[in-house]
């Protein structure tokens, strides 16, 4: 990978590995859930969310997606419940998507592809930072939620408007007082399973916890999606679409299930 890791043919997915061999490791994500073959289990606990919108940092075209960034020096955003022992503070949201509205997204259920998921990131305070927890097992928790094609939604809209000052890679500006709860559908149940990060380094360190019920988006915000680039400020445009892993193979791994 000349020009380091990607979605396009040369540094994509594929590519990975080479730079990247945990790529073909035994907990690789994303996955495609089957739920007739997730197991509910009954001690799972509840999923317990608690942001504090005053943590907000700013929102970033990182060159891949973008992201929403959180303060995380102490614990006032905070995931805890689900799967997950102890404090996990969140640590950014960001997006997968696709260039059209028949895929996008990185996990799949039953095959289906979505097109769009929303991933929250937070790391296990037992760990000194974020970089030390991403390295280790039980280091992150993220919560996956699917959009699907619906009517717009409003709590959206806020993050989309940001889109025009973040166009290019590496663009960043001030993002304030957001409380990404308000994303999430009404319904807290999920499937969850050991995997990894989607991204290079690949590190196999996620508490995946997958929404069943998915969050609603129009096909006029998921075209502003679209309309950010991968590429740098005077680069040959090259818009932001595709951006998302396709399934990894489970290797024998359970999926569970908050609900019957
Ligand atoms: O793609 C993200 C990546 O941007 C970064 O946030 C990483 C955590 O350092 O997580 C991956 S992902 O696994 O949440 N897709
Ligand atoms: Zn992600």
């Amino acid at each position: 990978m000349s020009h380091g890791w990607g979605y396009g043919a040369n540094n994509g997915p594929e590519k990975w590995g080479k730079d990247f061999p945990v790529a073909n490791g035994r907990r690789q994500s994303p996955i495609n859930i089957v739920p007739k073959e997730a197991q509910y289990d009954s001690t799972l606990k509840s999923l317990k969310l608690k942001y504090d919108p005053s943590n907000t940092k700013g929102i970033l075209n990182n060159g891949h997606s973008f992201q929403v960034d959180y303060e995380d020096d102490a614990n006032s955003s905070i995931l805890t419940g689900g799967p997950i022992s102890g404090t996990y503070r969140l640590k950014q949201f960001h997006f997968h998507w696709g260039a059209s509205n028949d895929r996008g997204s990185e996990h799949t259920v039953n095959g289906i592809k979505s097109p769009c998921e929303l991933h929250l990131v937070h790391w296990n305070t037992k760990y000194p930072s974020f970089g030390e927890a991403a390295s280790q097992p039980d280091g992150l928790a993220v919560v996956g939620v699917f959009l699907k094609i619906s009517a717009a939604n409003p709590r959206l809209q806020k993050v989309l408007d940001a889109f025009d000052r973040i166009k290019t890679k590496g663009k960043q500006t001030v993002f304030a007082n957001f409380d990404p709860k308000t994303l999430l559908p009404d319904s807290l149940d999920f499937w969850t399973y050991a995997g990894s990060l989607t991204t290079p380094p690949l590190l196999e360190s996620v508490s995946w916890i997958v929404l069943k019920e998915p969050i609603n988006v129009s096909r006029t915000q998921m075209a502003r999606f679209r309309g950010l680039l991968f590429t740098g400020e005077g680069e040959a445009p090259c818009c932001m679409v595709d951006n998302y892993r396709p399934p990894q193979p489970l290797k024998g791994r359970q999926v569970r299930a908050s609900f019957k």
